[in-house]
């Protein structure tokens, strides 16, 4: 298994829009597989397909506290929304930041399985807020498109910020690092 990397906000490549997955096989399970490790390790409760720069309509969602509980949507479709419901939210490809976003309370979602079975299922409150949060990568949207355009860009100057320091760190650690013989 390998940890994955995640693209970060604003990289372009996260509004890309997914593409629906015609073969569920052990190539997809082996990515799967690689999508639970880096979403465990991060730690996180949700990673879509999108995030690891693989443009597919598949997302990992474990909302239990002990990582026992993983769940995998293959080409997933909202059949129906009922209710608004407001919570904070955060994003692996959004580090440090949380904001408030109104979605629907209770969704009916249809998907397929690693097995490449078709289920459905209701979900409410964090559960139903994930599968929403994940599905909008599929189609290139972030949280942060929800956000005013000011609280937008303030995330974005700030994460650019923060890339450009970790690139110099990453030169400093390079001038010094011991010379190859
Ligand atoms: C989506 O997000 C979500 O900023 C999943 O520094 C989040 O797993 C849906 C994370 C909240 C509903 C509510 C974020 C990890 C993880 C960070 C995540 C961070 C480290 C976010
Ligand atoms: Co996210």
């Amino acid at each position: 298994m390998a940890i994955l990397d995640i693209l970060h906000f604003p990289d372009p490549r996260l509004r890309q829009r997914a593409v629906e997955i015609e073969r569920v096989d052990d190539d997809l399970r082996a990515l799967i597989d690689d999508m639970f490790a880096t979403m465990y390790q991060a730690p996180g409760i949700g990673l879509a397909a999108t995030q690891v720069n693989v443009h597919r309509r598949l997302l990992v969602i474990d909302i239990s506290q002990e990582q026992n509980q993983p769940q995998v949507f293959i080409n997933p479709e909202i059949l129906e929304r009922q209710g608004v419901e407001e919570m904070d939210e955060g994003c692996l490809s959004v580090p440090g930041f949380y904001e408030r976003v109104q979605r629907a309370e209770q969704i009916r979602v249809r998907a397929l399985n690693r097995d490449g079975e078709t289920f459905e299922l209701e979900a409410d409150g964090l559960l139903a807020v994930c599968i929403q949060h994940e599905i909008d990568h599929l189609d290139g949207k972030l949280f942060v498109d929800y956000l005013s355009q000011l609280k937008r860009q303030r995330i974005r100057k700030k994460l650019e910020k923060q890339r450009r320091l970790g690139l110099d760190e990453a030169a400093e650690r390079d001038r010094h690092a011991e010379p190859v013989i």
